[in-house]
């Protein structure tokens, strides 16, 4: 079975940085998750344009950019100018008036087009975008700030974009409070990709390369 494992670098220690990537990309990271937050859609600012950019110089894995901003098409093209083919770009429909525009312009810079959905967002209300996108990252937890509890209530809408994933052919991602548990249930069934923070990756006594070894190893 291939899933993906995300690293989520607002939970990476700043001090060591280019240490942070390195050893995350030796222990087998896929991608590098960069979460923009601007103080308006979420209450929290994390990452900035320039830490994505010193990543993306530092880094041999794609960067997956996860814009937590409102109205990301007055910004879109600082990221995409500093960024490489074939990363990744979600956004959250919510913020934008034309979301479709603005995966549209993600899709013209050669980057790969994602929506994120909130917690309380329906599939429906996203419906048409799953056509357009190639990547889904479903929130398990409210936009904003890492070391947060699991909402529960989010498994309906993964057993339903899981089922829909067939017909819209669109990569499946998870990110919030992404444990152990989790990668084990939702792996086998088809979700292609976990964003690893606090939960399971970041902070622990074992090293990177010893956490990852033991996931794969059990699935
Ligand atoms: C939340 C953000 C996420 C977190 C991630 C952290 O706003 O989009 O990517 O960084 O959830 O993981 P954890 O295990 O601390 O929840
Ligand atoms: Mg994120």
């Amino acid at each position: 079975m291939t899933y993906e494992l995300n690293a989520s670098m607002m939970c990476a220690n700043y001090r060591h940085l280019e240490e942070e990537v390195k050893q995350l990309e030796r222990a087998g990271i896929d991608s590098f998750h960069i979460d923009i937050m601007d103080g308006r859609y979420v209450p929290n600012f994390a990452m900035s344009l320039n830490d994505m950019v010193c990543i993306s110089k530092l880094a041999s894995k794609p960067l997956d950019v996860h814009l937590m901003i409102e109205h990301p098409r007055n910004h879109i093209n600082m990221f995409l100018n500093n960024l490489k083919k074939g990363d990744t770009v979600y956004i959250h429909p919510e913020a934008e008036y034309h979301p479709s525009a603005t995966l549209q312009m993600i899709i013209d810079a050669g980057m790969i087009p994602g929506i994120a959905i909130n917690p309380g967002t329906s599939v429906e209300t996203v419906y048409e975008m799953l056509r357009i996108v190639d990547k889904v990252l479903v929130m398990s937890v409210n936009p904003g700030s890492a070391g947060q509890m699991y909402l529960p209530y989010v498994g309906h809408k993964i057993t339903k974009l899981l089922e829909l994933k067939k017909e819209m052919n669109y990569k499946l991602y998870w990110d919030g409070a992404c444990s152990m548990d989790k990668i084990l249930r939702y792996a086998p069934v088809g979700m292609d990709g976990f964003v690893l923070g606090t939960t399971i990756l970041f902070g622990k006594d074992e090293s990177y390369y010893d956490i990852i070894k033991d996931l794969r190893k059990r699935v």
